[in-house]
C-alpha cells in the first residue's frame, strides 16, 4: 500500500455557512472558520473539507456558482481565503475545497452568454436541445423537479438540470468547457489548496443522444434514471485527462463524490494505476433506508445488511482507497439516523465513531458529529431552507404520500437536520452568532454544545479526540488489513484488523438492549485499547456481554492450540 497524507489523516467537513459568524449576520464565514482553527487543532484533524464558498446565488447553498474564481460576499474575500488557507498550513491542516463542475449557476457568464443566441460562443457550454411535440427533449426528471429540462424563451430550446432549474449541466463534450475548468482548479491550486471535492463528478457524461429512458416513470410522469447520467463510459477518459492536466506530479487529493456507483463501477475511479481520483464518495450505506422511489421513503432495514455493505466495500477496492462517513450536509445527523439521540446519545455516537474510525480508509467527521449534534426538530415549513425539502413538501402529496408523511420524512431525512448552525456555547444562538442564523439553531444547544463537550473528560468530543490520536500512534489504522467477523450476528458489529503481528478487533453493539455474542474463539484478547463504557468488559467461557450501543477495541493474539 502507498502511504500518503489522504490516507493517514482525517477529515472534518466544515459547513461554512453553519459553522461560526464573525460579524453578526447570522451566516458563517471564513473569518470565522479562521477564528476556529485552534478547534480544530484541539480535535486533531488533519484536513478540511470545505463545502462551496464560490459566488452563489444559493439556489442550492453555494452548490449554484457564479462565479469560479470568487468567494459568495456573505462568506468573505479572496483575502480572507489566502489567509485561511495560510492559517491552516501553519497549523498543519490540509485544505479541500469542494467543486461543481457537473453543472453551473444559470447567473454564471457562460450560462447568460449561452442562453442569448443560438450563435454564441458560449452556447455549446450547455446542453440544448428543441422540444419535442410541445413537450421536453425527452422524459428525464431531474433530483429536484419533476422534469430534467427548462424551456428558455429567448432561444426557444430547451436547456437540461439535473438538479434545480438554476443549475443547468455543463456540456463535458465540448473541449472548451474542460479546458476552462481545468485552468480554473490549478488557478485555485496556485492559491495553495491541497484538493478537491469534486460534486458528482460521475454525471458529467450524458447517454448518447440523450434517449428517453423505458424504465417506469415516477409519479411526475418523469424517468428518474441514472444509467442516463451516471457512470457513463466517458466519464473516465475525461476524469484521466483532468488528472493528467490538473493533478499528475502533485501531492494533492482528488475525491470524487459519486452517487449511484457499485462495488463494481466504483474500483476503475479509484483504482490507483488507472489515475482518475484518489478516493470517492459512495452512497449504497446512506441509501440503507430508502426505498425504491427514493429517499423520502423510508424503510427499515437490518443490520446484516449493513453489515454486508460494509465489508463489500472494505474488500472491493484492492488499488483504491474508501471515503469513510455516517452523515455530511445532505444526511441527516449520525446519531439521530443510526444512534439513539435520546436515553444512549452520547454511547450511541461514540459507538458509531468507533465502528467508523476502526475500518480501513480515511475517516470523514461531519462538523458537530463530534459533539453528538442531533436532528432538527423543525416546526413548520417556514423554518426550512433547503430546496430539495422544499419542493418535496409541495411535490410530495402528489405522490400519494399524506401530509403527516412527507412532513414525517422531511423531519427524518430533510437536508436542513445537518445543516442547523454548530452549537459552540449554552449563550444565545449556541454562540454562533449574535445576529440572527439564516437557519434556526437546534433549541438542545443548552446541553450539547462545544464548550460543554470540551469540559467534560468523558465526552463525545474527548472519544473522537482519542481516535484521531489512536490513528496518528497505530499504522494498524490506516494500513491493517480488514476481516469481517460475525457476519450472521443480528445486532454486535464485529471485526478485525491486522497489521504485521499486530491484531484488533473491533466489537460493537449496534443497538439499545443488552446483547451476548460469541467471540471467535481462537483469539485471545491482551488489552482493551478503547471503550465507551466505564465498565470493565464482562466475558465469560467466549461469550461477551454488551450493554446498549456498548463497544471496545481489543488488541488479540492467536490463541496457543
Ligand atoms: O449531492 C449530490 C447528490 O447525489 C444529492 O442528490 C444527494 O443524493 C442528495 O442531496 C441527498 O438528498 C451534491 C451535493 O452534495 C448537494 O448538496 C447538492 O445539492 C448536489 O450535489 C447538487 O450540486
Ligand atoms: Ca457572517
Amino acid at each position: 500500500m502507498n502511504r500518503s497524507w489522504w490516507k493517514e489523516t482525517v477529515v472534518y467537513q466544515v459547513y461554512p455557512r453553519s459553522f461560526y459568524d464573525s460579524n453578526g449576520d447570522g451566516i458563517g464565514d471564513l473569518r470565522g472558520l479562521i477564528e476556529k482553527i485552534d478547534y480544530l487543532c484541539e480535535l486533531g484533524v488533519g484536513a478540511i473539507w470545505l463545502n462551496p464558498i464560490y459566488t452563489s446565488p444559493n439556489d442550492d447553498m453555494g452548490y449554484d456558482i457564479s462565479d469560479y474564481r470568487g468567494i459568495m460576499n456573505e462568506i468573505g474575500t479572496l483575502e480572507d481565503f489566502d489567509e485561511l488557507v495560510f492559517k491552516l498550513h501553519k497549523r498543519g491542516i490540509k485544505l479541500i475545497m469542494d467543486l461543481v463542475v457537473n453543472h453551473t449557476s444559470d447567473e454564471l457568464v457562460w450560462f447568460i452568454e449561452s442562453r442569448s443566441s443560438k450563435s454564441n460562443s458560449k452556447r455549446d457550454f450547455y446542453i440544448w436541445r428543441d422540444g419535442k411535440d410541445g413537450k421536453e427533449p425527452n422524459n428525464w426528471a431531474s433530483f429536484f423537479t419533476p422534469s430534467a429540462w427548462e424551456y428558455d424563451e429567448p432561444t426557444g430550446q430547451y436547456y437540461l438540470h439535473l438538479f434545480s432549474k438554476k443549475q443547468p449541466d455543463l456540456n463535458w463534450r465540448n473541449e472548451n468547457v474542460r479546458r476552462e475548468i481545468y485552468d480554473m482548479m490549478n488557478w485555485w491550486l496556485e492559491r495553495g489548496v491541497d484538493g478537491f471535492r469534486l460534486d458528482v463528478i460521475n454525471l458529467i457524461d450524458k447517454a448518447d443522444g440523450l434517449p428517453n429512458s423505458n424504465k417506469e416513470a415516477g409519479f411526475s410522469g418523469y424517468v428518474f434514471d441514472s444509467d442516463m447520467f451516471a457512470n457513463l463510459p466517458r466519464v473516465h477518459m475525461y476524469l484521466k485527462e483532468m488528472y493528467a492536466n490538473v493533478f499528475e506530479g502533485k501531492d494533492i487529493v482528488a475525491v470524487g463524490e459519486t452517487p449511484f456507483v457499485t462495488t463494481q463501477t466504483a474500483s476503475k475511479y479509484v483504482d490507483e494505476n488507472e489515475k482518475e481520483l484518489n478516493m470517492i464518495f459512495s452512497f449504497e450505506m446512506m441509501d440503507i433506508d430508502s426505498g425504491t422511489s427514493g429517499k423520502w421513503e423510508i424503510v427499515s432495514y437490518d443490520l446484516h445488511k449493513l453489515k454486508e455493505i460494509i465489508t463489500r466495500w472494505q474488500l472491493s477496492l484492492p488499488n483504491g482507497w474508501n471515503s469513510l462517513f455516517w452523515s455530511n450536509h445532505d444526511q441527516p445527523r449520525a446519531v439521530s439516523r443510526f444512534g439513539d439521540d435520546g436515553k444512549y446519545r452520547e454511547r450511541s455516537a461514540k459507538m458509531l465513531a468507533t465502528v467508523l474510525h476502526m475500518l480501513k480508509g480515511t475517516p470523514y467527521i461531519y462538523q458537530g458529529e463530534e459533539i453528538g449534534m442531533t436532528n432538527m426538530p423543525l416546526e413548520c415549513i417556514q423554518d426550512i431552507r433547503d430546496i430539495e425539502s422544499l419542493v418535496f413538501y409541495k411535490e410530495g402529496i402528489s405522490t400519494g404520500m399524506t401530509k403527516q408523511e412527507v412532513w414525517n420524512a422531511i423531519l427524518r431525512k430533510g437536508r436542513d437536520n445537518a445543516r442547523t448552525p454548530m452549537q459552540w456555547n449554552d449563550s444565545d444562538n449556541a454562540g454562533f452568532t449574535t445576529g440572527k442564523p439564516w437557519l434556526k439553531v437546534n433549541p438542545n444547544y443548552k446541553s450539547i454544545n462545544v464548550t460543554a463537550s470540551i469540559k467534560d473528560e468523558d465526552s463525545i468530543f474527548h472519544f473522537y479526540k482519542r481516535l484521531i490520536k489512536m490513528r496518528k500512534d497505530n499504522p494498524i489504522m490506516v494500513c491493517g488489513s480488514y476481516t469481517s467477523l460475525l457476519e450472521e450476528d443480528k445486532n454486535v458489529i464485529a471485526y478485525l484488523r491486522q497489521y504485521d503481528d499486530v491484531k484488533w478487533l473491533i466489537l460493537a453493539n449496534f443497538y439499545g438492549a443488552e446483547v451476548t455474542a460469541q467471540l471467535p474463539s481462537h483469539y485471545m484478547i491482551k488489552d482493551e485499547l478503547l471503550s465507551n463504557v466505564p465498565e470493565e468488559v464482562k466475558i465469560k467461557d467466549d461469550v461477551i456481554y454488551l450493554a446498549p450501543y456498548e463497544a471496545h477495541v481489543f488488541l488479540v493474539q492467536d490463541e496457543k492450540k
